[in-house]
């Protein structure tokens, strides 16, 4: 760049900012990207597009149950809906979605340019995006034309022996096992570089206890993610033989054993549950003290009862097999563990109270999710603790009462705090606010939709209806509750085109929300809306928990948040950043290429081997270009 006498020098990070201009526009930026930014938006888009899927086939369910003795779907279908329910609302919505947040704050919250890996990072977005294709492709590969859909059909957790070749013989449970495979592999990456950018690229000044509790609940993720994973990916594998080589890991006439199947699925599903609710319960740990303007109550018991739950959660798995007949003492082992795992879950909850208690509270939209998510979240873990008491859930086991359950920690639970998060940070990364008042229309819609659909399922579950029947007779006592849970249904529907309005006008609307438009506590709300590529122009020096509000604010003697400059202006501190050049990561298209090779090696298992060397070949020539292209580019 030529210098005119006079004429101010651009910084580096203007030089930086001309000079990356251009990748950042038109469809072939986002498909190079490596930025985290971009990949954490991929991942929201990505996930929300599966939760609309995942819905409709809800829908569908709802519509089947809403009156007995309906015959709109037939009992293979309906079967083929709920399992594709399952499997999407977890493995592709609340996983992938928890990721968005990951990806978009993480470096932010941390003080840092980017995550420790940004190919791998884009890596993981193309596989889990490969996985989610690949397991919904499977529909088609029935005979359509005979209205047979040819997706997997034996639930969400895949028991033995009906998954087997025998009871499922068309491919549908073969596209699930190598589905949930691929995103595997990308929950996997995505683990290891969020505990390697956790632990490693805190900004100085920036220890683990200065750390924003959504970084701690994303480092505890991980851990889980790393651990968890291989667990089911051991059991796909079995699977995997058993169905495509005659293998007998879960055939009981041959030796096999199937209740080998539940405890490994199970030993991979519950910790994998708290993978779903734990990113949640970060969001709502940073949506209440802004919005209560006060520090986050007992944030050291936060903490530490995240990580609690992290470990205990490996020592419960046998409450999802009570009925098996592993007899008394197991039983009353695992019945204890269940119990004592409500211990950390309710000090979070406590916490939580406490940190609204006596704050200035402003009812905003994300606040209003952040309380739906606690009081639905704590319905859900008072039935999951009559479900931890053996001989009760001999009575609530696989009925609609267990049913209501996962539901109140998944979606009044996961799904609530998500959409906290989403009101909460969408003006960071739009610089626009998303309307309030449909916001509050968005939130009284789904709360009351979702009340009236999962609680009379207590109800019906307690009078005996059991889960996964598409249809019942009209003399059981089950009627209104299901019309009420379908009805209800359809509400929770309504509260989502309300949310899709709400996005489409605020991202038209001219209003721009600034920086800083909640008064936020931590770093990612220091600087601006949306943040440059590089984050920050000079790395923050840190000195102490809520950095940021310690640098708008001190306190009175009162305790009180007294503004250290009129407008909470923030003096860049210098000393930071010293010697720092700015060196962002190229984009690349190699992790795409890598990611495409693992839905061809699958369906080359599934349909003709001729094609598994093929996928091989694909993702080595993108793991070889991946390895080998300069990895940043210098400022000019
Ligand atoms: C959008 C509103 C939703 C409705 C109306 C709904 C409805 C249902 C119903 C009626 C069933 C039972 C099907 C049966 O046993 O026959 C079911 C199963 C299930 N749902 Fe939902 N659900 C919704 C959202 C969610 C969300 C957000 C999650 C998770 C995050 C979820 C996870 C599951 C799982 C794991 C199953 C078990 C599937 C199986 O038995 O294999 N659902 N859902
Ligand atoms: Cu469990």
């Amino acid at each position: 760049m030529a210098t005119v006498i006079g004429q101010r020098q651009p910084t580096m990070a203007e030089a930086l900012r001309a000079a990356r201009g251009s990748s950042y526009e038109g469809i072939w930026s986002w498909l190079t990207t490596v930025d985290h930014k971009r990949i954490g938006v991929l991942y929201g888009a990505s996930a929300f597009f599966f939760f609309l899927l995942g819905g409709i086939e809800a829908l569908l369910i709802r519509v089947q149950l809403i009156v007995p003795n309906s015959g709109i779907i037939d009992a293979d279908a309906y079967n083929r809906l709920f399992t594709m329910h399952g499997t999407t609302m977890i493995f592709l919505v609340v996983m992938p979605m928890s990721s968005a947040f990951f990806n978009l704050l993480i470096p932010l919250q941390i003080g840092a340019r980017d995550v420790a890996f940004p190919r791998l990072h884009a890596f993981s977005y193309w596989v889990f995006l490969a996985g989610g294709i690949f397991l919904n492709i499977s529909f088609f590969t029935g005979n359509i034309f005979q209205g047979e859909l040819g997706a997997p059909g034996a639930g969400w957790f895949g028991y033995q022996t009906l998954a087997s070749k025998q009871f499922s013989p068309d491919h549908g449970v073969d596209f699930w096992l190598f589905g949930l495979q691929i995103l595997g592999v990308a929950s996997l990456a995505s683990g290891f570089n969020f505990i390697v950018t956790v632990l490693n690229m805190r900004a100085p000044g920036m220890t683990l206890f200065r750390m924003p509790l959504f970084a701690w609940m994303t480092l505890v993720t991980s851990f889980l993610l790393i651990f968890a994973m291989p667990v089911i990916a051991v059991a796909l594998f079995e699977l995997m033989f058993d169905r495509l080589f005659d293998a007998n890991f879960f055939n009981p006439v041959a030796g096999g054993n199937p209740l080998l199947w539940q405890h490994m699925f199970w030993l991979f599903g519950h910790p994998e549950v708290y993978i779903l609710i734990l990113p949640a319960m970060g969001i709502v740990s940073e949506v209440l003290p802004t919005f209560a303007r006060k520090p986050l109550f007992g944030y050291p018991f936060v903490v530490f009862s995240g990580i609690a739950i992290g470990f205990m959660s490996w020592g419960v798995w046998v409450h999802h097999m009570y009925t098996t007949g592993l007899g008394t003492v197991a039983n009353a082992a695992f019945g204890i563990s269940t119990i004592m795992i409500g211990v950390p879950t309710g000090v979070k909850i406590f916490n939580w109270l406490g940190t609204l208690w006596g704050g200035s509270i402003s009812l905003k939209t994300p606040l209003l999710f952040a309380v739906g998510f606690v009081a639905m979240f704590t319905i859900g873990g008072l039935s999951g603790v009559t479900h931890s008491m053996v001989p009760s859930d001999y009575q609530q086991q696989d009925t609609y009462y267990v049913v209501a359950h996962f539901h109140y920690v998944l979606f009044g639970g996961a799904i609530f705090g998500l959409f906290s998060g989403i009101y909460y940070w969408f003006p960071k990364f739009s610089d626009k606010l998303l309307g309030e008042g449909l916001g509050q229309l968005h939130f009284w819609l789904m709360f009351i939709g979702f009340n009236l659909t999962f609680f009379p399922m207590h109800i019906s579950g307690l009078l005996g209806m059991p889960r996964r029947i598409y249809t019942y007779s009209g003399d059981q006592g089950w009627d209104l509750w299901n019309l009420m849970s379908s009805i209800g249904a359809f509400v929770i529907a309504t509260s989502i085109l309300v949310f899709i309005i709400n996005v489409i006008v605020s991202l038209r609307s001219a209003r721009r929300a600034g920086p800083d438009p909640w008064d936020g506590r931590t770093l990612e709300w220091a600087i601006p809306s949306p943040p440059p590529p590089h984050n920050f122009d000079e790395i923050p020096h840190v000195h102490a928990r809520d950095d940021f509000w310690h640098q708008k604010y001190t306190e009175d003697e009162k305790g009180q948040p007294v503004p250290v400059v009129a407008g909470g202006a923030v003096e860049e501190d210098q000393h930071a950043g010293d010697g720092h050049g700015i060196h962002m990561p190229s984009p690349s298209f190699f992790p795409l290429i890598a990611a495409i090779g693992f839905p061809i090696m699958a369906t080359g298992m599934i349909y003709d081997y001729a094609l598994v060397p093929v996928g091989v070949a694909v993702l080595f020539t993108g793991i070889y270009g991946w390895a080998f292209e300069p990895a940043t580019e210098e400022a000019e």
